[in-house]
C-alpha cells in the first residue's frame, strides 16, 4: 500500500512539474506570430485575394481559414485584418495612440496635398492641434447649437416640397440627388454660409466630382499597393486628378471670398472659425501651442474643409439612401415608424430634435441601418507607430491595420441572424427604450480618430427621416424590381440607384403649417 501511495505522489509531482515547464515555455515564447496568407515577393498575397467578393466580404470569409485576426501582404506592406470587436477596441481605444498612424498612398496623397488633412493625415503634434481646432469649430457651429436644427429643418422642408411637386405629377423619383442636395446644403451652410437650389450647375458639378473621388480614392486599388504603377496610363488616376482639381478650384474660390471679407468680430461659419484659429496661432507665435501650429498652412485649412465637406456629404447621404432602400424592402418597419410618429408628434407640427427621446422605434431603425450597412465597412487603415501587440499577437512598427467593421457588425456570436434587418434588436423587451445589445457596434469608430461628425450625422438622419415619413409613404414604382441591398464597395459602401414612389400620407396637407 505504501509503495502504491509513493508511486501516486511521484506521478502527481512529475505531472505538475511537466505542466509548469510547458506553461513557462509558452510564456517565454512571448507574443505569437499572426496566422498569415501565403505571400510572394513583390506581389505579396495578391494571388490569394482574387475573388468575386468585395474586400469586406472576402476578409470576412478568410476568417474561416485563418482565424479572426490574420495578416497578409499588400505588395511590400504587411497588413493585419481585424474581424472582431475585442481586438478592434484594443486597436482603437486601449492602444489608440500607438495605432493612430495613417499609411501614405498615391490616391489619398493626391486628394489631400500629401496628407495635410485630418482623416488621412498621419498622427503628429500638428495633426492633434489641427483636429482640436476643427473639433472646437464644429462644436460651435454644429453639434449642440440651436441654429443647426433650424438649418436642417429648412432643408427637410425644401426636400419634402420637391417630393410633393414630383409626386403630384404621379412620377417616380430617384431620391438620391435630392437627399444629397439636402445634406450638402446643411454642410454648405455650416462651412460657407451658403446653399444650392435645385439644378444649380455648381451643385451638379459637385455631385460629379464627389462621386469620381468616392469611386477612385483609398479603395486599395493597384496604384495604392504598387505606387510605381503611376508611371503607366491609368484611367482611375486620371479621373481622380480631374475631380480633385475641380474640387480644389471650388474650395479655393470659397476660401478667397472668405479671406476677402473676413472680420475678427463676426464668425459666420466654420471657415471663419478656422481662419480665426489660424490667425490667432500665428499672432501668438511665442506661446507653447504655436510650436505645434507652424505647419497650419492655407493648404491645411483648405484640405480640412475638403474633408468636412466630403465626409459630411458622402456619409450622411449614403445612410439616407440605405434607409430608403430598406424601408421599401420592409414596409412593415416603415408603417411602425409612421404609427409612432402619428402618436408622438401628430400631424399639426413637424418633428424636432427634442422628439428623439420619444421615438425609440425610429432611433432603433437608424441604429440597425448603421449596423447592417456600415458606411465605411473597412474604416480608413491605421498604422502601428511602434512595436506593439494585438491580443497575443505581436505587431511590428509600420504594420497597417484594417478593421473590418462589416465582420464586426455581422458577427454571429454577437448578433442573432446578422443578415436580418430587425430594428427590434435595438429595443428593450417592452419596446419603450433604445439599447445597444452588443459591444460589437462601432458605426462611428472609436478613440483618437473617432468620427468628428457623429452628433451632426445623427441629428440629420433623425430629422430628415422623420420629416419624410411623417408626410410620405415610400414604395416601389409599379413594375420596378426591389433595389439591390448589396452595395458598391468604395471608401463608402453605396447602394445602387433606384426610383421610388412617394405617396402623400392621408391627413398630411402640404399647405399645412410647417414650422419646425
Ligand atoms: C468623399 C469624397 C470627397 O469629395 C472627399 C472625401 C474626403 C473625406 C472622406 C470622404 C471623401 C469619404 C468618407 C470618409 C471621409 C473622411 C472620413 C470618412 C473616408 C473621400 C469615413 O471614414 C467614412
Amino acid at each position: 500500500m505504501a509503495w502504491f501511495l509513493c508511486l501516486c505522489l511521484f506521478l502527481a509531482v512529475g505531472l505538475a512539474l511537466l505542466a509548469l515547464q510547458l506553461k513557462l515555455r509558452a510564456s517565454l515564447r512571448g507574443p505569437r506570430e499572426l496566422p498569415s496568407l501565403p505571400a510572394l515577393p513583390l506581389i505579396g498575397s495578391l494571388l490569394s485575394l482574387g475573388s468575386s467578393h468585395p474586400p469586406h466580404v472576402l476578409f470576412q470569409e478568410l476568417q474561416k481559414k485563418y482565424g479572426e485576426t490574420y495578416s497578409l501582404m499588400m505588395g511590400s506592406h504587411r497588413v493585419i485584418i481585424v474581424n472582431q470587436h475585442v481586438h478592434a477596441k484594443e486597436v482603437l481605444l486601449k492602444k489608440g495612440k500607438v495605432f493612430a498612424g495613417r499609411p501614405r498612398t498615391v490616391t489619398t496623397d493626391l486628394l489631400t496635398r500629401d496628407a495635410k488633412d485630418i482623416a488621412f493625415g498621419d498622427y503628429s503634434p500638428t495633426w492633434r492641434f489641427h483636429r482640436k481646432i476643427v473639433h472646437g469649430a464644429l462644436c460651435m457651429f454644429g453639434e449642440g447649437s440651436a441654429s443647426i436644427e433650424k438649418i436642417i429643418c429648412q432643408e427637410a422642408q425644401s426636400l419634402c416640397s420637391t417630393m410633393s411637386d414630383v409626386t403630384e405629377g404621379g412620377l417616380a423619383l430617384d431620391l438620391s440627388p435630392e437627399l444629397t442636395r439636402a445634406v450638402t446644403n446643411v454642410i454648405c451652410s455650416l462651412c460657407f454660409n451658403s446653399s444650392y437650389s435645385r439644378g444649380d450647375p455648381e451643385f451638379e458639378m459637385m455631385l460629379r466630382y464627389s462621386q469620381g473621388i468616392v469611386d477612385t480614392v483609398a479603395k486599395d486599388s493597384l496604384v495604392d499597393i504598387f505606387p510605381w504603377l503611376q508611371i503607366f496610363p491609368n484611367a482611375g488616376l486620371r479621373l481622380l486628378k480631374q475631380c480633385v482639381s475641380t474640387r480644389d478650384s471650388l474650395l479655393q474660390k470659397k476660401y478667397d471670398e472668405h479671406r476677402a471679407d473676413y472680420s475678427d468680430h463676426v464668425q459666420r461659419d466654420l471657415l471663419d472659425a478656422l481662419l480665426r484659429a489660424k490667425r490667432s496661432a500665428e499672432n501668438n507665435n511665442n506661446t507653447e501651442i504655436s510650436a505645434e501650429t507652424v505647419n497650419l498652412s492655407d493648404d491645411h485649412v483648405l484640405m480640412t474643409v475638403g474633408d468636412i465637406f466630403g465626409a459630411g456629404v458622402e456619409t450622411t447621404s449614403t445612410v439616407l439612401k440605405w434607409a430608403v432602400a430598406y424601408l421599401i424592402h420592409y414596409p412593415q418597419v416603415q408603417k411602425r415608424i409612421q404609427e409612432e410618429l402619428d402618436i408622438k408628434v401628430g400631424s399639426d407640427r413637424s418633428p424636432q430634435l427634442s422628439d428623439r427621446g420619444s421615438l425609440p422605434y425610429l432611433e432603433a431603425t437608424i441604429r440597425e441601418l448603421l449596423r447592417i450597412r456600415p458606411v465605411a465597412p473597412l474604416f480608413i487603415p491605421h498604422v502601428a507607430l511602434s512595436n506593439t501587440s494585438i491580443g497575443e499577437f505581436q505587431v511590428r512598427k509600420g504594420t497597417r491595420v484594417i478593421i473590418n467593421l462589416w465582420s464586426i457588425h455581422h458577427d454571429e456570436r454577437e448578433w442573432k441572424n446578422p443578415q436580418m434587418f430587425d430594428p427590434c434588436r435595438f429595443l428593450n423587451s417592452e419596446g419603450t427604450a433604445v439599447v445597444i445589445p452588443s459591444p460589437s457596434f462601432l458605426p462611428f469608430g472609436a478613440g483618437v480618430r473617432v468620427c468628428l461628425g457623429e452628433a451632426l450625422a445623427k441629428m440629420e438622419i433623425f430629422l430628415f427621416l422623420s420629416w419624410i415619413l411623417q408626410r410620405f409613404t415610400l414604395s416601389l414604382p409599379p413594375g420596378d424590381s426591389l433595389p439591390s441591398l448589396e452595395g458598391k464597395f468604395g471608401v463608402v459602401l453605396q447602394p445602387a440607384r433606384f426610383k421610388v414612389h412617394a405617396t402623400p400620407r392621408p391627413g398630411w396637407d402640404r399647405h399645412k403649417s410647417q414650422a419646425c
